[in-house]
């Protein structure tokens, strides 16, 4: 059979219009079948024309589709002209996972695949191929389709592959001649565990990777599957992004995985970037310096905000503002460049506290800071609670991009979330920020020296790609407010004192606490 592997649209805000990521779940899902022809086309890196693209479904027998939430309106319009076409379309991803209902309901879909893709990618393939196996359809875990009546099934869930090693590894071949960029670097993905035994509120990592009856579902590569994917990656790249939500999980595992690069001599032809927390690293400062040895360049913390209450009641007890301005200062006087993940009005929080957040994100000079107003996902929790309470203000998807606002809350309305997200995006990069960068960047003996071989793409896709968002969503300098500019009188409840300018510690002291679950997970890594 013929099939065609499909990356829906980009969209037009956000990260997205500055990064484009490799799809690994489609080169992942594609390994499990490879007696069948495959193509991927990627509607972020290809180029697109109706006409062409619909003759080149003539051609195919299956469509499989990926798809986040803000996506999902696309992939359904690339699902529907595949139909139109004769082929069977198949979409997974994080939306279908968290909502199959709405996937599933249109008949243009032949199969919703829920979780984790391989094993049922490679069982609906089997079974439209002559079904061998003679397998009945209820028979394939992890999918929703409807049935003859029109109505919506739901098979069993999708049980979790215990040893990602026995996947076999992505299909790189498909990405052939595609350009994927991070920030102007040019960069490709590689997995070395799924799932996260932490729980913020506002994250959906739990919901995707999971076994109903297993609370904890962090699985891990082995160290030499992992150094395989290394060598198999096109080295002309000048970065490898761990793309794991976080890296560092297992301390005892990353500080192996770390020296096996270091020993391997990679780091002298090679980046690498990956996604961390800012308590592991606080806790763990040997890491910091090992990940410097090992090429770390680049590293995604969230930050999300200079309020404790707020980082408790996300669950992230155990990380203090002042522990983040320590982690970012050891890591950039490293020469490790820092994206922030800044999260803005999250429940509680006043427009004053939002403002403090975003100058505490200016004054700690990271180098990309991404301001999302509080985003709930469909399929959470965190959505059931909102939704409840009445707060959940946008109902189109394409609305959840982390950029525009979704959600009100108590204190803030949407359009006071339009408002801060603009002004912070507008503090943050247009006044000082693109001459702080360029000292550091272009300074040939500085530590952020490593800069200088991708500034063109750096400048053509980050810096004016970036602003070309910012002008063309109406973010000028005009938006932001006199509370911001006035940053003394802003942060003198935050501050130490504007000399001083560190975060005060609450009142009670808040100790980093072990977490209960941080021994399961050295135990859970042991096959490391
Ligand atoms: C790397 C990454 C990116 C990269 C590249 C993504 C890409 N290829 O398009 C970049 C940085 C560009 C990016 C951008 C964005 N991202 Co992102 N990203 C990730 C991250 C960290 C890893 C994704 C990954 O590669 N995982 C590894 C692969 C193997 O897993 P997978 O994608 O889930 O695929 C498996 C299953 O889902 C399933 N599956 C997936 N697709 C299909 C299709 C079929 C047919 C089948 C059968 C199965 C199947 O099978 C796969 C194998 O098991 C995830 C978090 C995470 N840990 O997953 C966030 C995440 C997916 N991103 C997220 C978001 C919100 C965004 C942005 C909207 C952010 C922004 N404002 O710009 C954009 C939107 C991108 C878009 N195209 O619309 C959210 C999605 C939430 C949601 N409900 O949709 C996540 C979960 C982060 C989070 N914690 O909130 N992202
Ligand atoms: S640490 Fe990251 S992946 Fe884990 S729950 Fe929190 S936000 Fe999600």
């Amino acid at each position: 059979m013929k099939i065609l592997y499909i990356n829906p649209a980009r969209l037009q805000s956000g990260l997205d219009s500055i990064i484009t990521g490799s799809p690994l779940s489609l080169i992942s899902i594609a390994a499990m079948v490879p007696e069948h022809d495959a193509k991927l086309f990627d509607f972020k890196v290809d180029k697109y024309r109706e006409k062409r693209f619909r003759s080149e479904l003539n051609r195919y027998d299956v469509v499989a589709i990926t798809s986040m939430t803000p996506q999902i309106y696309s992939a359904l319009e690339v699902a529907k002209m595949a139909k139109e076409h004769g082929c069977t379309t198949i979409i997974g991803g994080y939306h279908p996972t968290l909502v199959p209902e709405f996937v599933a309901k249109h008949e243009y879909v032949d199969f919703t695949v829920r979780g984790e893709g391989e094993n049922t990618f490679k069982e609906i393939i089997d079974y439209i191929d002559g079904n061998k196996n003679d397998v009945s359809i209820k028979e394939i875990d992890g999918i929703s389709y409807l049935n003859k009546d029109g109505k919506i099934i739901h098979n069993n869930e999708r049980q979790l592959e215990c040893n990602l090693d026995n996947f076999p590894m992505p299909r790189r071949d498909l990405l052939k001649g595609k350009l994927y960029t991070y920030l102007g670097t040019t960069t490709q993905q590689i997995e070395t565990s799924r799932g996260c035994p932490h729980n913020c509120k506002f994250c959906c990592i739990i919901k995707m990777w999971r076994n109903s009856n297993q609370p904890i579902t962090y699985r891990t590569k082995s160290i030499s599957r992992i150094m395989r994917e290394i060598y198999d990656v096109d080295w002309k790249n000048d970065f490898i992004f761990f793309c794991e939500d976080n890296f560092t999980i297992n301390v005892k595992r990353t500080h192996k995985i770390l020296d096996t690069i270091i020993k391997s001599g990679v780091p002298s032809k090679m980046h690498f970037s990956c996604q961390s927390r800012v308590d592991t690293l606080y806790r763990n400062p040997v890491l910091i310096d090992k990940l410097y040895k090992a090429g770390f360049k680049q590293t995604f913390l969230g930050i999300e905000s200079v309020h404790q209450q707020s980082l408790d009641a996300m669950n992230k007890r155990n990380t203090t503002p002042a522990m983040v301005q320590k982690v970012i200062k050891s890591l950039r006087d490293k020469g490790i460049s820092i994206f922030g993940g800044i999260i803005l009005g999250f429940p509680g929080e006043t427009k004053r506290m939002v403002r403090q957040t975003i100058q505490y994100a200016i004054d700690l000079d990271i180098d990309v800071a991404q301001f999302t107003p509080i985003t709930a996902f469909p399929g959470t929790e965190f959505y059931d609670e909102m939704k409840e309470k009445g707060m959940i203000t946008a109902n189109n998807y394409k609305f959840y991009d982390l950029f525009h606002p979704m959600m009100r809350t108590d204190q803030l309305s949407s359009r006071d979330f339009l408002q801060l997200v603009a002004e912070a995006y507008a503090a943050f990069y247009l006044r000082s920020w693109i001459i702080r960068r360029a000292k550091e960047y272009l300074n040939p003996f500085g530590k952020f020296n490593w800069m200088l071989s991708c500034m063109i793409r750096l400048i053509k896709q980050g810096v004016l790609g970036g602003m070309g968002m910012l002008y063309t969503q109406g973010i000028t300098t005009k938006v932001i407010s006199d509370e911001l500019r006035n940053p003394e009188e802003l942060m003198k409840d935050i501050y130490i004192s504007s000399e001083n300018p560190i975060v005060k510690e609450p009142k009670e002291n808040i100790k980093p606490k072990i977490l209960t679950h941080d021994k399961t997970i050295e135990l859970i890594s042991e096959q490391t």
